[in-house]
């Protein structure tokens, strides 16, 4: 194993739980706009998550779970119009103040700059909501922290395909056993084990139950000092809390 270079972060669910209060409220707050009668309630979005991309998630709604729709001609622009306007409400909540960073991932992202490492967000979600959370949770110049965001549409293919992750390697000029991948769900997984990544875990609400075979270690959150984890899988070697030292471990180099 080569020593740690690059920490790879995804976003949603990872760096903030951006999910149930975030992303499902804006859509619904979209479709009032618009003036559909859909609403995704908490427990439909936790089925709706099983596709990942805010509008391969609207198609796959109508697809799956609104059949009777009277779909418009345009469809593809239909739900382009659609998400567009659920991307507005989204940054504007995030502007509010909404949506908190998760327990440690400030400290650790801190100690990792500190330690020279390559910093790097690899994600599904729509490049404006990453700026919005990062520069809104994180620090106003936080983005300028991340040599590389892999965001959105840069590859057709979104997770579970290991596509985004080899783009930002590609974009990062280094290799899989340089980097350690940050998810929070199954569909993330798949994506950073697919690019050879070693991957720790922090589950949430939504991803508790899912299959994390593969992960160095899965977590009930990322811990702080004076919060610790919880290990669901894996050994923290009497950590309590994820530090830069434990990430390396983890890594192997
Ligand atoms: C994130 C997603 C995204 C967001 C919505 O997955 O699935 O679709 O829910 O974002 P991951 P957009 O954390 O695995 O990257 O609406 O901007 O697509
Ligand atoms: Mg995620």
């Amino acid at each position: 194993m080569s020593t740690l270079k690059a920490l790879l972060f995804d976003v949603d669910g990872t760096l903030a739980d951006t999910e149930r209060d975030g992303h499902r409220v804006a859509f619904n707050r979209a479709f009032a706009d618009a003036g559909l009668d859909w609403q995704w309630s908490e427990e439909l979005y936790g089925q709706l998550l099983a596709v990942t991309g805010g509008k391969e998630r609207i198609r796959y709604y109508l697809d799956k779970f609104n059949t009777a729709f009277a779909r418009p001609e345009a469809l593809d622009e239909f739900i382009a119009g659609l998400h567009k306007a659920k991307t507005a409400h989204y940054v504007q909540m995030l502007a509010e103040g909404m949506i908190p960073l998760r327990p440690g991932v400030k400290r650790l992202i801190e100690e990792a700059r500190e330690a020279g490492l390559r910093l790097a967000v690899v994600t599904t979600t729509t490049p404006e909501n990453v700026s919005a959370l990062v520069e809104n949770a994180l620090h106003p110049d936080a983005m300028s922290w991340f040599e590389v965001i892999a965001a959105g549409d840069v590859v057709p293919a979104k997770k579970p395909a290991p596509d985004i992750y080899t783009w930002a390697m590609e974009k990062l000029a280094l290799s899989p056993e340089d980097c350690i991948a940050f998810e929070d769900s199954h569909n993330g997984i798949r994506s950073s084990l697919g690019a050879n990544l070693k991957t720790i875990i922090a589950v949430n609400g939504y991803t508790r139950e899912e299959d994390f075979s593969g992960a160095e270690i899965v977590l009930d959150h990322w811990g702080e000092p004076e919060l610790p984890f919880t290990v669901l899988a894996g050994d923290a070697n009497a950590a309590s809390y994820l530090d830069l030292a434990l990430v390396k471990r983890l890594h192997g180099g």
